[in-house]
């Protein structure tokens, strides 16, 4: 890599990243921070080496097959690659790379957070206080379920799950979890072990979802399998919103089959499906899971890791293509 290397930055990342990407390159930035898809980010790509992105663009097929031959890797911001198409990456022989490791914590605490605010009834709480509505305490206002005692199920025990899973322990709930494949030992740590989504569906009190969005998990939480679920559980979402299929969620949300849950992922984002508006027992955020300063400059760096290691030479740590 030479200051004559010549990156685009695809989003306004912050400050410290871009100062470094400043620094060790000839750096195009988004002056606007528009979310650019299609042909916005082949015009952009123009005379670049490399494309450090976000998954708010969109690399389809099409707009790989578009991009300049002078394009030889794109760096996703993102642990995720669904925005990413792989299989066109590699016929055009171009790397990508993506950012495993440094968001697991800070969405390992997005997903306990939501956890307990859809437990503890939050934003009925939240309204009752700020719309001047709270009438004073009562013994039965507002209860809501205790984790302590319960089954948290984790769908996906992934380095995320398990970052969970040692979370909710300190909770006192006891950990079930399905995965492709079952963990050893010193990983399980005693958890137990589902061989199928619709096992540990029935043994969830609690589920946090965390497995990425393949074909066999799309739709998964849907109406067939929700009602498998043990009465009132609480599901959480830091995912991917594909998992869900959002219409049986929203009527078992509605009909009380489900009690309440915690999302900080939707399908269509930013446009989420307008049943959850009304709904008093969904505690939405809007995709805050590595939403720290720590994270997001951890992101950005390794990122540039996987950049600075490709334009030495070498092969950048994180190579899904
Ligand atoms: C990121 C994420 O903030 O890394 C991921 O896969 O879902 C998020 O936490 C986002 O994708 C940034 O590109």
């Amino acid at each position: 890599m030479t200051k004559l290397t010549k990156i685009l930055l695809t989003r306004h990342f912050p400050d410290a990243v871009i100062e470094r990407a400043r620094r060790d390159y000839d750096m195009t930035l988004n002056p606007d921070d528009a979310a650019w898809q299609g042909d916005a980010l082949i015009t952009n790509a123009e005379g670049m080496d490399g494309i450090l992105l976000s998954s708010s663009n969109k690399f389809t097929v099409d707009v790989i097959a578009g991009l300049p031959d002078s394009v030889k890797i794109l760096a996703t911001f993102s642990v995720g690659y669904e925005h990413l198409d792989l299989e066109a990456a590699r016929s055009r022989g171009i790397l990508v790379t993506n950012t495993p490791d440094v968001l697991t914590e800070s969405t390992a605490d997005t997903a306990m957070m939501l956890l307990l605010n859809a437990a503890r009834r939050v934003r009925e709480s939240l309204e009752m206080v700020t719309t001047g509505n709270w009438v004073g305490w009562t013994p039965t206002q507002l209860l809501g379920i205790q984790p302590g005692g319960r089954r948290l199920a984790i769908l996906g025990m992934g380095r995320i799950g398990r970052a969970v899973a040692h979370r909710a322990r300190a909770f006192g709930m006891e950990i079930h979890y399905h995965n492709r494949s079952r963990l050893s030992p010193d990983l399980e740590l005693g958890a137990i072990y589902h061989a199928t989504p619709e096992d540990l569906f029935r043994h969830a009190d609690f589920l946090s979802i965390n497995c990425k969005m393949t074909p066999e998990t799309t739709r998964l939480i849907n109406s067939d399998t929700l009602d498998l679920f043990p009465e009132n559980p609480v599901i959480v979402n830091t995912a991917r919103g594909g998992i869900v299929d959002d219409d049986a969620l929203i009527a078992a949300l509605r009909s009380g089959r489900i009690a309440a849950v915690g999302l900080d992922v939707f399908e269509g984002e930013p446009k989420l499906n307008p049943g959850y508006m009304g709904l008093t027992n969904a505690f939405l955020t809007p995709h805050i899971g590595s939403a720290t300063v720590d994270t997001r400059n951890a992101m950005g760096f390794r990122a540039l890791d996987n950049l600075d290691a490709y334009f030495r030479g070498e092969k950048p740590g994180d190579r899904l293509v």
